[in-house]
């Protein structure tokens, strides 16, 4: 009993710690991912922190997406930053003056009353949002939150389907590493050597205020963003003529996710929901037929530029697991790839690093080259627990939960040690926290 009630007191702490970083965070209408290196809205962050929030403040996760999807472009996508104006224009590059989406997005149908990216960021919005309506069906109904955001859903899956599956099989792809949400991840060194990097001199980088040059991406990396991003805009951000085009395991699972909660959303308001539930099928099948590698035992990532899959193996591509549909043929296999040498999960590991341990570009300390992730954590969780696999879930839902308090709710994590990484205060380690311990 006393070890339970000493449970219960840690927990409480956590609680109330999590719940202090969100509060921080938060900026009237939206969270910010960090004060100091992310002082904007980010979109998937939204999302996860979205899911934090409603256990807390259920009126605050319901804004949060709102606001986000307030943003959302005429031809459908829901950009992957959302300006504050009040933020001084150099706290953050590229800002507004660099996108500028009122003028290079208006053929696309960017709002005119509000500073955007022009790139988007993972589909986890649905699922988001079907999650904070169950947390408060009363209020959810009483302000009409589903029936408000649902067409915007919808509008927003149909860009990625419509104009983004690039690749003509089904799956959609990014045309930016920021838009898959792992910058620097290794997965896109191939992609991005073809990239003639912008000058160094041309921008300034903001995060190196704020973040350890070597928890970041290279000057390299950035100079290959930064013309990407310029290039699109330059395009009136027009899809399907950029060097970069990528089909990636985890935005598609997500995007699978987030159909299945579209429907339960669209049954809910009294549509019918098979036609949704048929697509994420159709998904599915697109994702094993297009990424899954039987010699990996794991989804990697296809370069429509280059042609092929890339051998490197990510986070992302265990992320399929946490779809119900997901054939039990391979989630077996993606259970022991995840707790085998590659990412150690249980044995060399307590968190899922975020790229293969034994591979060349591990580096443990940066970024998404091999830290360990509290949002991919999350998703893995509930994978495990849908797969059969309750002890491994556990371990590692006591690990987040552990790590995500002892390190002042940090960006990332060392996978061995478990030091504190990047930004501390961060939104959705802080959210995810509090979604775990409920
Ligand atoms: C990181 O990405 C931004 C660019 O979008 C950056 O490095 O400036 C990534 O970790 C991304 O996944 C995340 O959404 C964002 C804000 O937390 O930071």
């Amino acid at each position: 009993l006393i070890a339970r009630a000493a449970q219960h007191e840690s927990r409480c702490r956590l609680c109330s710690r999590a719940a202090r970083v969100l509060d921080a965070n938060w900026t009237g209408s939206s969270t910010v991912p960090s004060r100091r290196l992310y002082p904007h809205q980010w979109s998937w962050d939204s999302a996860f922190i979205a899911i934090g929030l409603r256990h807390l403040w259920p009126l605050r996760a319901q804004t949060e997406l709102e606001t986000l999807l307030a943003a959302q472009w005429a031809d459908g996508r829901v950009p992957h930053i959302v300006f504050n104006p009040s933020v001084p224009p150099g706290a953050y590059f590229p800002g507004p003056g660099f996108w500028r989406s009122a003028t290079a997005g208006r053929a696309a149908g960017a709002p005119r009353t509000v500073q955007t990216s022009g790139i988007v960021q993972p589909p986890v919005h649905a699922l988001a949002a079907w999650l904070v309506h169950r947390a408060d069906p009363g209020l959810s109904a009483a302000r009409g939150f589903l029936a408000r955001v649902y067409p915007r859903l919808a509008a927003w899956h149909r860009y990625l389907l419509h104009r983004r599956d690039l690749g003509g099989g089904g799956l959609v792809c990014v045309v930016h590493p920021w838009e898959q949400g792992m910058d620097n991840s290794p997965c896109w060194d191939a992609p991005l050597a073809r990239i003639t990097p912008a000058p160094a001199r041309s921008f300034r980088r903001a995060d190196l205020d704020h973040g350890a040059p070597e928890d970041r991406p290279t000057d390299l990396d950035y100079g290959r963003y930064v013309r990407l991003a310029a290039d699109y805009r330059d395009a009136g951000y027009a899809d399907g003529h950029g060097e970069f085009a990528v089909e990636d395991p985890a935005f598609n699972a997500l995007l699978v996710a987030s159909e299945h909660a579209l429907a339960l959303i669209a049954s809910e308001l009294g549509a019918t929901a098979t036609a949704r539930h048929a697509r994420a099928e159709r998904l599915t099948a697109a994702l094993v037929d297009r990424l899954w590698s039987p010699e990996a035992g794991m989804f990697l990532c296809r370069d429509l530029r280059g042609g092929g899959l890339l051998p490197e193996r990510g986070v992302a591509g265990l992320v399929p697991l946490l779809l119900p549909s997901l054939p039990r043929e391979l989630a077996a296999p993606l259970v022991r790839t995840l707790t085998g040498p590659h990412f150690g999960l249980g044995s060399r590991t307590r968190l899922v690093p975020s790229y293969d341990l034994l591979g060349e570009a591990f580096d443990p300390h940066r970024y998404w080259r091999g830290p360990a992730w509290f949002n991919t954590g999350w998703l893995l969780e509930r994978g495990l627990r849908l797969h059969g696999e309750p002890a491994t879930a556990d371990a590692l839902r006591g690990a987040l939960l552990e790590l995500a308090e002892a390190t002042g709710f940090a960006e990332y994590v060392d996978p061995f040690t478990g030091e504190a990484c990047g930004a501390s205060g961060f939104g959705w380690t802080a959210a995810l926290a509090l979604d775990l311990h409920q």
